[in-house]
């Protein structure tokens, strides 16, 4: 049996928690082959939840669960992990601003960064899901130091899914089909999922929609998925988003497909006007563990407004926790 790969998922005992462990188990992200051990990171109000939790863990008798331990304390988590899912954040309360949101994950990302720093593998790969994930990413890496930025991702695979089958829905072909789809900027509402260079069965996509529907009913219906799930149900995606994150993890570490590339957030360098040192959504391929922004991509002046306009969110995020940054 291969040795175990050390998986911490904060926020365990949440909703997206209860559907990704399962998909974790049952080998959905490593394989039939590869053992894991589990690290659940909570809050101690969620202590019950998550020993209710490894009973029902314990009831898969799954031949992958190497491991199985339970962290409350920011002293002790994600030591030695080889992959963190950082799921756990605080949602908006009554009366709550977006910015006191901001502040207030803010303050768990940068304690969380620290844990990371002082404890986790080097080679760590770390995926951010909790919101605003792109700032709280932000934070924890500016609070890891000996981490290097190319640890850190955060999630915007749910937006590319979303995307990738509403297109697939309008065109009326199989998701399979379709490649080349960006998600740019935040994940938020002012994301720009973009389809100006994606293709079907190997020809541009442009050709067979409108100009109209790419630039607006689309990028709005986009824009848009994740509060018409809440206005349906009364709460935020769960199994979605957890299919979304074993996805990403898994292209992560095992590459995306060749002709391809996926929707990834990462520490910009600068590329495509988004300001260095912002965590943005790019088009990536990854090869070996290695994620490359895809170059020389043309950005029309449309394209450029959408993503401006998505930028100039994330600046205002990160201004709202630079007092949580070195
Ligand atoms: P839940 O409220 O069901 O679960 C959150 C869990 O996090 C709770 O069990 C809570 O005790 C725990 N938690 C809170 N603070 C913690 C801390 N400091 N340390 C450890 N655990 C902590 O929310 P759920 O539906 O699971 O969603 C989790 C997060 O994912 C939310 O912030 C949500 O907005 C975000 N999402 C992000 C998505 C993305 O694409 N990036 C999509 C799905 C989702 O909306």
């Amino acid at each position: 049996m291969k040795k175990p790969i050390k998986i911490a998922v904060t926020g365990a005992g949440g909703k997206i928690g209860y559907s990704l462990i399962f998909r974790i188990i049952s080998g959905g992200l490593l394989g039939q082959e590869q053992p894991v051990a589990l690290q659940l990171v909570e809050t101690p109000m969620a202590r019950e939840r998550l020993r209710a939790l490894s009973m029902e863990i314990e009831d898969c008798a799954s031949h992958l669960v190497a491991g199985l331990e339970f962290c409350f304390d920011l002293e002790d988590s994600f030591s030695d992990a080889d992959l963190v899912i950082m799921v756990g954040a605080k949602p908006r309360g009554k009366g709550m601003e977006r910015k006191d949101l901001i502040k207030l994950n803010g303050e768990t990302f940068r304690a969380q960064g620290q844990a990371l720093n002082r404890n986790a593998k080097k080679e760590v790969k770390i995926l951010v899901v909790g919101n605003p994930a792109n700032t709280n990413a932000l934070v924890a890496l500016g609070n890891a130091p000996d981490l290097s930025p190319s640890r850190f991702s955060c999630l915007t695979r749910l937006d590319h899914n979303r995307a990738s089958s509403l297109l697939a829905r309008k065109l009326g072909c199989s998701v399979r089909d379709i490649s080349r789809l960006t998600v740019w900027g935040n994940h938020s509402s002012t994301q720009f999922p973009d389809l100006s260079h994606s293709l079907v069965k190997g020809e541009p996509v442009i050709e067979r929609i409108t100009d109209n529907w790419r630039y607006h009913d689309f990028v709005k219906q986009v824009q848009r998925r994740g509060a018409s799930i809440i206005e349906a149900s009364g709460a935020s995606s769960v199994a979605s988003a957890a299919h979304a994150i074993i996805e990403h993890m898994h292209i992560w570490i095992h590459g995306s497909k060749a002709d391809d590339w996926t929707s990834m957030g990462i520490l910009s360098s600068g590329e495509y006007g988004v300001d260095a040192g912002l965590f943005s959504s790019f088009p990536v391929c990854v090869a070996d563990g290695r994620v490359k922004v895809v170059a020389d991509i043309d950005i029309d002046n449309q394209a450029r407004q959408l993503i401006d306009k998505s930028v100039d969110e994330l600046r205002e995020e990160r201004d709202a926790v630079r007092h949580l940054l070195p």
